[in-house]
């Protein structure tokens, strides 16, 4: 069924505009620019739709697949009060995806086929989330480093044109500073503990770095959606612009730590008043997207499972809701 709003969006593509939808895109461009939200009953452009529904539901598995790396730390974390807090951050990424599915349910696809596409390895879900978390201090790290990416990039999106999706990402946007500041926490606590602990955070550091810049996605130059989705206010600011804010606030923040990146070749450009990094990997970056990174096969193995565990409750809803006239 994604295979057919893909299919959807494509084909109405190819079809010529008359005057009549000429008027109604031009009406629909115009409320855009004048910063007015695209609500669901509200006529949109096929593509406009199906860019939104891949974005969202992307944007949903990520949140879902996110939830293993930090997940498997619960049960070995080193004290009640940590355990308390990582248990409530992966319990909002939960949330975070529901809120997501269920915007993304507002353009017409259900969530169903979306996990199908997601478990039929049809959908991506972020880069980031194939990497490994090694040990506690990852914890903190996918915390502050991931976290905050994602906030920078979800402040963005509640600009979004799409009332629903805008909306979700305010909510969302709340929440993950929250996240990110439990992961800061762990960062400066270990990053001012013993030398063990100080070296354990920098290795962490190195290992996440270049994952969490790849994570804004592609270069400007080789990003094919961008130009549609800040056409039509989807994204308002490129990969490359978002990814250049996230370098320039977090290098002092670790410098002020004590911590460094794995980047030799970063420099400050005291003109530019920016930070530049080295050249990023991107054919690592392709690979990984293409499900050959270090945990793809890992991640969806473990969704799989959860969906066949989970099967059983859906079906008992299922027959509730008959069962009340419900369904
Ligand atoms: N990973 O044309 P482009 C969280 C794909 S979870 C995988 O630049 P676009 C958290 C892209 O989809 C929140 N694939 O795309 C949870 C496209 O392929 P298709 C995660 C990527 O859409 C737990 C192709 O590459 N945040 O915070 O203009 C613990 C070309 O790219 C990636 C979101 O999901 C990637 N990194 O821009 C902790 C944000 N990058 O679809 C934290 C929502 C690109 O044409 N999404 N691709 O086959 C977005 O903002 C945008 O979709 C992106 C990419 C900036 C990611």
């Amino acid at each position: 069924m994604v295979e057919d709003i893909k299919m959807f969006g494509k084909s109405l593509e190819t079809v010529e505009e008359g005057p009549e939808q000429e008027a109604q895109r031009k009406a629909f461009e115009d409320r855009i620019a004048h910063g007015e939200k695209i609500e669901p009953g509200d006529w949109m452009p096929a593509e406009y739709r199906r860019q939104l529904i891949r974005m969202i539901s992307q944007h949903a598995h990520s949140e879902v697949v996110g939830m293993l790396p930090e997940g498997a730390w619960i049960g070995r974390a080193p004290s009640l009060r940590r355990k308390m807090i990582l248990l409530a951050k992966v319990q909002d990424e939960a949330g975070h995806g529901q809120y997501l599915y269920h915007a993304a349910e507002t353009l017409g696809v259900s969530r169903e086929e979306l996990i199908e596409a997601l478990l039929a390895g049809k959908a991506k879900y972020s880069s980031v989330f194939n990497y490994p978390a090694l040990n506690w201090t990852d914890v903190g790290v996918i915390g502050y480093l991931v976290d905050f990416a994602a906030i920078l990039n979800q402040t963005m999106l509640a600009r979004c044109s799409y009332g629903p999706y805008a909306r979700a990402m305010v909510r969302i946007s709340a929440e993950e500073n929250f996240n990110k500041k439990q992961g800061q926490d762990l960062v400066i606590r270990m990053a001012h503990g013993t030398l063990g602990e100080k070296a354990m955070v920098q290795d962490a550091i190195n290992r996440w770095w270049w994952p969490t810049l790849m994570m804004f996605g592609p270069p400007d130059t080789a990003s094919p959606n961008s130009a549609a989705l800040i056409r039509w206010g989807i994204k308002t600011k490129t990969n490359d612009e978002l990814r250049q804010e996230f370098v320039d606030k977090i290098i002092p923040e670790l410098e002020a730590l004590g911590l460094t990146v794995p980047d030799p070749g970063l420099s400050y450009g005291a003109e530019s008043g920016h930070w530049m990094t080295g050249e990023i990997n991107w054919d690592e970056f392709w690979r990984v997207v293409q499900g050959q990174g270090p945990c793809n096969q890992e991640r969806m193995a473990a969704r799989r499972a959860a969906h066949e565990e989970g099967r059983w409750v859906r079906e008992a809803l299922e027959a509730y809701a008959h069962h009340q006239g419900l369904g």
